[in-house]
């Protein structure tokens, strides 16, 4: 008998399965099995809704099919590979957890993210935390970055996992739904996560260890339920996770507040880089849109590695 399951993790040829009842069950794949089309080496991706079925005398199933998926987010199998490497799927929203200190976050950082979450059509939300860390001048910066993104179009969250700040909202923000958490090592997102939901008994590991080798060694995503409900995804790849590399004549369309201002540029295939009468530069200069972002636009504009596909997925 086929039942419907959710996959909560994947490590080489065992897929871990929560079945309706919420049990998981190690599952391998069927030798042939209907693929999304995309050229990936990994078949199945965590959040990935499937059919399997059961082996008889053993706590162990069959995966026979992946039901089409909403969304998903990728990166590069290895760096000259073509291929990817699905590392979630169905993702309702993403969280990016930052820190005005220890570490700090940067502006050019946030920004990337919040560009490819817009490039994948996945709502994004900014989660400040280590708030018992801000003095006067950083809490200043919060409100002020809050309020900028804000006027954007992302909400912002603010946490902290030592004086057990926000943590309601945030999970009330997570329930009923898949969420990829993201953000720089040592921010704190193992910890919030653990404040919000003990049982789970995420790793943290302290800040003066950052630094520290093997930090990046696992590269399975997983998935958690959180007792207060709703799905979160903790990948180890978010750095490859700004692997769309956006066409440079669609990269505004990345940036909401910029895509806006460019209705009033002089020319319509305006790049707004240093054409006469850009209304997204003049607004810039005059303080109508944030420098940061413009930066942030530019730097990814002229960010000519090649290290990526320019293929939008
Ligand atoms: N002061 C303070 N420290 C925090 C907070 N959240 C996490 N930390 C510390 O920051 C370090 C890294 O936390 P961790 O959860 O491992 O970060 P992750 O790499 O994002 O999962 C640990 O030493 C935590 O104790 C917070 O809200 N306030
Ligand atoms: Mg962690
Ligand atoms: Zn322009």
């Amino acid at each position: 008998m086929l039942e419907k399951g959710v996959v909560i993790k994947t490590t080489g040829s065992w897929h871990t399965v929560l079945d309706e009842n919420k049990e998981a069950v190690p599952c391998k794949i069927k030798g042939k099995l209907r693929t999304s089309g995309i050229r990936s080496t990994n078949p199945v991706a965590v959040g990935d809704n499937v059919m399997f079925y059961r082996l008889e005398n053993e706590n162990a199933g069959v995966i026979t099919e992946i039901l089409d998926r909403k969304n998903y987010i990728i990166r590069k199998a290895s760096k000259l590979s073509k291929e990817v490497h699905v590392l979630a799927a169905n993702l309702d929203q993403a969280f990016l957890m930052i820190s005005l200190t220890l570490p700090r976050t940067t502006l050019r950082f946030i920004d990337r993210f919040l560009a490819t979450c817009e490039a994948y059509e996945i709502p994004a939300v900014i989660v400040f935390n280590k708030t018992d860390l801000y003095d006067e001048e950083l809490t200043d910066e919060m409100e002020e970055l809050a309020g900028m993104y804000g006027q954007i179009g992302y909400e912002s969250v603010m946490t902290s996992a030592v004086e057990r700040r926000g943590l309601d909202e945030l999970a009330s923000r997570m329930k009923g739904r898949t969420s990829l958490l993201a953000g720089n090592s040592g921010v704190g997102k193992s910890s919030v996560i653990n404040a919000i939901d003990p049982a789970l008994n995420l790793k943290t590991r302290p800040v003066s260890e950052l630094h520290k080798t093997g930090r990046h060694t696992t590269t399975f995503s997983e998935m958690f339920e959180l007792a207060t409900g709703g799905f979160i995804i903790d990948t180890p790849g978010i750095k490859g996770f700004g692997i769309i590399k956006m066409d440079k004549d669609e990269l505004s369309h990345f940036f909401p507040e910029i895509f806006a201002l460019s209705e009033n540029c002089r020319y319509y295939n305006c790049l707004h880089t240093n054409e006469p009468g850009c209304a997204v530069k003049q607004a810039a200069e005059e303080g109508k849109l944030a420098m940061s972002r413009y930066e942030s636009y530019l730097s990814l504009y002229y960010d000519d590695t090649g290290k990526y596909r320019t293929t939008r997925y």
